[in-house]
């Protein structure tokens, strides 16, 4: 069954190795994808809700995820988790890590939950448009739930939080830990905070220091609620669960989840636009700069941007020439 549309009425059956080469070929983002794409445009499943998990490596997300995933799968839920990792999977570390401590979910409810990792690099378009097709995969094959891990460190990881309807921003007692979150620019996307390791010493100074910092901040329909955790004993992930649903509550009664997702499927848009035209400017960028070489005055970068930029629409290619893709 190499046939994309053969895999997904497999996945749908709940055909697992037929969802991961689903998911694989959602992620390469070839010419299988865009068939994949098209069929999930008339998928009758709702899209699954998206929930964000970050925070500083280590700092207990993915003992966190299994606990979601044992409490999402016991209450009968159908959950499934991509976690994004900084370091490349051939590597192997940190992918047999999330593994290792994950397996024990795994096994519990080896039908109801669903987890993959994936590298932040190495995709075509980015994770921005890596993402969130398999997300949609993953909904039309029946979960509901779809939790993404990535670690807060970066923009690519401030992107994919993006990407959720609810995010999760874990952080540690500890010094200023909290207050790093907030440097980071956690505290603007978090929706629910989670100060795990609460077994350690200074856990209510965090919550406290959250408290404070979410007092300054300009008043808004949701407060995100602070939940303390402690991820290895699976204390506190009732109420942390409960805080997720509260939020997906508030996001259905208002305006704020079409909005959400109407975001979503901008910035993804966007990361394509922006992507098809780099593919175009590296096809050009060499001669430009082979060019400007030769010229015996020096050409200033905006100028050899601008002129490259200028081929590219002077030349009047479009798109669907170059699509190796038809509809059928
Ligand atoms: N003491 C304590 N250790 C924890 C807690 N949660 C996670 N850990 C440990 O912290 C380490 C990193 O956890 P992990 O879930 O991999 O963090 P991630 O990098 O954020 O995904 C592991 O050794 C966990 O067992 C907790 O609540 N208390
Ligand atoms: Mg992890």
């Amino acid at each position: 069954v190499s046939d994309v549309a053969e895999l997904l009425d497999a996945a749908r059956r709940d055909d697992r190795r037929a969802l991961g080469r689903l998911l694989t070929i959602a992620e390469r983002d070839g010419d299988d994808a865009e068939v994949l794409a098209e069929l999930l445009l008339a998928d009758p499943n709702p899209p699954a809700h998206v929930v964000g998990i970050t925070g500083a490596p280590g700092a207990g997300k993915s003992t966190l995820t299994g606990r979601m995933i044992a409490a999402g799968t016991a209450a009968g839920r159908r959950v499934a988790v991509l976690a994004v990792d900084p370091s490349s999977p051939f590597s192997g570390g940190a992918i047999l890590g999330d593994r290792i401590r994950m397996d024990p979910v795994v096994e519990s409810a080896p039908d109801r939950c669903f987890i993959r990792s994936l590298a932040t690099r190495g995709h075509l378009g980015g994770l921005a448009t890596a993402v969130p097709p398999m997300i949609r995969v993953l909904a039309a094959a029946g979960y509901g739930l779809v939790i993404v891990e990535t670690v807060g460190v970066g923009q690519a990881e401030l992107d994919i939080a993006s990407l959720a309807d609810t995010t999760i921003v874990v952080v540690t007692p500890g010094w200023g830990d909290a207050i790093q979150a907030n440097k980071a620019g956690l505290l603007e996307i978090a929706d629910v905070f989670a100060v795990n390791k609460a077994d350690r010493p200074g856990a209510s100074d965090a919550v406290r220091d959250l408290e404070h910092m979410l007092d300054l901040a300009p008043a808004s329909a949701w407060r995100p609620p602070v939940c303390c955790t402690v991820a290895t004993q699976g204390d506190g992930v009732d109420e942390l669960v409960r805080a997720v649903e509260a939020h997906r509550d508030h996001l259905e009664a208002s305006d704020a989840r079409r909005a959400r997702r109407a975001a979503r499927d901008r910035s993804e848009v966007r990361a394509r636009v922006e992507h098809e035209l780099m593919a175009l400017a590296d096809a050009r960028l060499e001669s430009a700069l082979v060019d400007e070489a030769h010229d015996d005055v020096p050409t200033t970068p905006r100028a050899i941007a601008r002129r490259v930029v200028s081929t590219i629409v002077d030349s009047g290619e479009r798109w669907s020439d170059r699509q190796a893709h038809q509809t059928p």
